[in-house]
């Protein structure tokens, strides 16, 4: 079975499934889209993902998109007791997590970024920069509170729960702006680090995105 992972590396959702490929070891085909590449609005392209977005997937005779079914699917099929937590209680748990990075987390730190580095300097709302920034403490917040209990967001182990909401992290902690502390998210964002697949994933240098709106 091949897999074959579409999508540029610069991209936060592709870094969510290249993340997941590298620390499961599954060897695949990287194809770079979208953004400077191009290759998004093609037919073939959006007869796969109708979409024209990235990342997309294909193992086998499955093509998926949606960054968070690709990396649930991955963990499902390859990561039984390790990302994909096999006891329904801790699966729910980091469901829970995922679903709040897709609805409350990556929207609020996402809405930083596209106001503060994405948008020309000349064009920037100072005002809006604010109210995302303090969108985004207020998660940040929430995260803390979880991780000095546990070690990760789900518990004792790195789940796929970590992998869509620790994308954020390389951003958060490099964007230009003042961070409020929280030490038990800088701790787990230490323990991510620690992952070569984490760094290799998501440490990705996102210069071609400053100040550019386009794609
Ligand atoms: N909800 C989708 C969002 C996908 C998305 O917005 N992808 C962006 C990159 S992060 C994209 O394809 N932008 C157009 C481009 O890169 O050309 C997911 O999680 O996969």
């Amino acid at each position: 079975m091949t897999i074959t992972l579409w999508g540029r590396e610069s991209s936060a959702n592709v870094q969510k499934a290249r993340w997941v490929l590298g620390e499961l070891g599954l060897g695949h085909e990287h194809i770079p889209l979208g953004g400077k590449y191009g290759g998004n609005r093609t037919p073939e392209y959006l007869a796969m993902n109708p979409n024209g977005l990235v990342p997309t997937l294909r193992d086998g005779e499955l093509t998926l998109w949606e960054s968070h079914a690709i990396v649930r699917y991955l963990a499902a099929t390859y990561g039984a007791g390790s990302l994909w937590p096999e006891q329904p209680k801790l699966r729910a748990l980091a469901d829970q997590w995922t679903d709040w990075t897709a609805t409350t987390f990556q929207p609020a730190w996402l809405d930083v970024f596209w106001t503060l580095v994405r948008t020309p300097e000349a064009q920037r709302d100072a005002a809006r920069i604010a109210s995302a920034v303090a969108a985004s403490e207020k998660c940040f917040a929430v995260m803390d509170g979880q991780l000095a209990r546990t070690p990760f967001l789900a518990g004792d182990q790195l789940t796929y729960a970590d992998t869509v909401a620790g994308v954020a992290m390389y951003r958060w902690s490099t964007m230009p702006l003042e961070r409020q502390p929280h030490p038990n998210v800088e701790a787990w964002h230490e323990r991510l680090r620690e992952r070569p697949a984490f760094r290799a994933g998501v440490e990705i240098d996102y210069a071609e995105l400053v100040g550019r709106l386009s794609f």
